[in-house]
């Protein structure tokens, strides 16, 4: 008899997390979709139904301490938790950053990563096939700066640090924990949402890159690392486009 494994995943409403979702259902998990946009969540849900595959909806925001323990109350078991939710917002330099800006960053990127993992944690460990996982989806901005970036690094190398130490802590316990930081990736809302819904400034990141990183690219990595016997931890994967070479050094063409 095969146990069906199950997937928390945060910010499942689009991108990566969207992707993900996909992903982790083909390979056989039953998705649980959360996000703060319920009707995108519940349409990905129905959508992954459709196709015969296991999927629920629960509207949540990572940041709400309450709303996360609710929901951790709520459910029967979690063999993965993919912390995905985050972002960034603006891209001012040191001197002009707004701190409201570097406050909510820290906050989803961060403290989010703590409310889930704190309140999974027990289900994790008690995961029946051993596979108890928790993924952090830092950034190569957890890894490295870049003029304008201090807000976001800050808070992804508090992600980076978040996970590094769980993983010593948990050393010894059925739970691994592995870390993702994708470099360039292209998505419908990333940028959009740095730039608060300018749409020239958010092409701009994306302008004269060949292949940037897609949102499926980054959930293959997720897949493969999850699907890896339960005694192989993939620690960190760093991933980029090849047209990027380091967070400063992208090749564009034109
Ligand atoms: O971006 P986007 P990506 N509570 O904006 C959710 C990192 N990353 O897929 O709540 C709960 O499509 C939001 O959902 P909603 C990046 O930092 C990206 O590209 O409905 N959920 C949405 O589904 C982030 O950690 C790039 O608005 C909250 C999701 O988060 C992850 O990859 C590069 C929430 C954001 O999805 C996914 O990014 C890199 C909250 N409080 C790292 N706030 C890149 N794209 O280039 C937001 O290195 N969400």
């Amino acid at each position: 008899m095969t146990t069906t494994r199950t997937a928390v995943i945060t910010g499942a409403s689009s991108g990566i997390g969207a992707a993900t979702a996909r992903r982790l259902a083909a390979e056989g998990f039953r998705v649980i979709l959360t996000a703060r946009r319920a009707d995108r969540i519940e349409a990905l849900a129905a959508e992954l139904t459709g196709a015969g595959h296991q999927a629920e909806a629960y509207a949540l925001d990572v940041t709400d301490r309450a709303a996360v323990d609710a929901f951790a109350a709520g459910l029967d078991g979690c063999d993965v938790l993919f912390n995905n939710a985050g972002g960034a917002l603006g891209a001012d330099p040191v001197a002009s950053a707004d701190p409201a800006d570097w406050r909510q960053m820290y906050e989803v990127n961060v403290l989010g990563v703590l409310h889930m993992t704190q309140a999974l944690l027990p289900a994790l460990a008690a995961s029946p096939t051993d596979e108890g996982t928790v993924v952090v989806l830092s950034s190569t901005a957890g890894h490295g700066t870049y003029e304008g970036g201090a807000g976001y690094a800050a808070a992804k190398h508090g992600a980076h640090v978040l996970a590094e130490t769980l993983r010593l802590e948990l050393c010894g316990h059925p739970v691994r924990v592995v870390e993702i930081a994708p470099g360039m990736v292209k998505t419908d809302e990333f940028a959009l949402t740095r730039f608060r819904g300018d749409e020239s400034k958010a092409a701009k990141v994306y302008e004269g890159v060949a292949a940037p990183l897609t949102a499926d690219d980054v959930a293959d990595t997720v897949g493969w690392a999850v699907t890896r016997p339960p005694h192989v931890n993939v620690d960190l994967l760093i991933v980029r486009p090849r047209a990027q070479a380091s967070n400063t050094k992208v090749h564009r063409e034109g």
